[in-house]
């Protein structure tokens, strides 16, 4: 649920990475904050293991412009993949105006792609949204891996309606990092448009 500080010309948003463990949530976020000039970003915070692999969330602030002379400051999230840090997931969907799923390109990781889809449905659903109702984007990361299934199959797995916008990423060297961001907030900000 986007908020508006009218004192400060303000509207912030939140968008959350979601998806497997591993599937380079955190890479989109670190590699944004390397490629966004620094008068548009705040400081990236991560709670991570010693490992890397994210322990609660990581989070990163970003200005991307004005509309009607409100400044837009996106909030932008990524939750733990792995499994067991659901509640952590579930928390951290609260309030969310745009979601990213990052998914794996790996064939031995479609199913955790697929779960964590569902996840993501259930976990909304608590909150009572319906992820058809919300700005989403599916970014399929890791196309470089040799092995890496073809993006038509995944859609099909994923999205059999075929309505979901899905891009191809390499996370790890910044190709398909900014398309997804631009295109959920350009959803986020239509969706306000319509509803003002
Ligand atoms: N081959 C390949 N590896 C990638 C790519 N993007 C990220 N990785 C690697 O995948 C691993 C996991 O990346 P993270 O960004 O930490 O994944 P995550 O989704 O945040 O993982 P959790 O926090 O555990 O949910 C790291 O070793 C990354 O370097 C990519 O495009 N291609
Ligand atoms: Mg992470």
């Amino acid at each position: 649920m986007s908020t508006i500080n009218f004192s400060a010309h303000e509207i912030n948003f939140k968008i959350v990475y979601y998806g497997p463990g591993m599937s380079g949530k955190t890479t989109n976020l670190k590699k944004i904050y390397e490629n966004i000039p620094q008068e548009s970003k705040g400081e990236m915070v991560s709670l991570a293991t010693e490992d890397e692999r994210t322990l609660f969330f990581d989070f990163l602030p970003l200005d991307l412009g004005e509309v009607n002379g409100f400044k837009t400051r996106f909030h932008l999230y990524t939750v733990p993949g792995q499994v067991f840090y659901n509640s952590s997931r579930k928390l951290i969907l609260r309030g969310v105006d745009g979601v990213i799923f990052v998914g794996d390109s790996a064939p031995n990781r479609l199913r955790a792609n697929a779960e964590s889809l569902r996840n993501l449905r259930e976990n909304l659903n608590e909150y009572n949204l319906d992820l058809d109702d919300l700005p989403f984007v599916v970014q399929i990361n890791k196309r470089d891996l040799p092995d890496a299934l073809p993006l038509d199959m995944i859609k099909q797995v994923l999205d059999p309606t075929g309505k979901i916008p899905f891009i191809g990423a390499v996370a790890a060297k910044n190709e398909g990092v900014l398309e997804p961001l631009r295109e959920v907030s350009r959803l986020v900000l239509e969706k306000l448009a319509q509803t003002a």
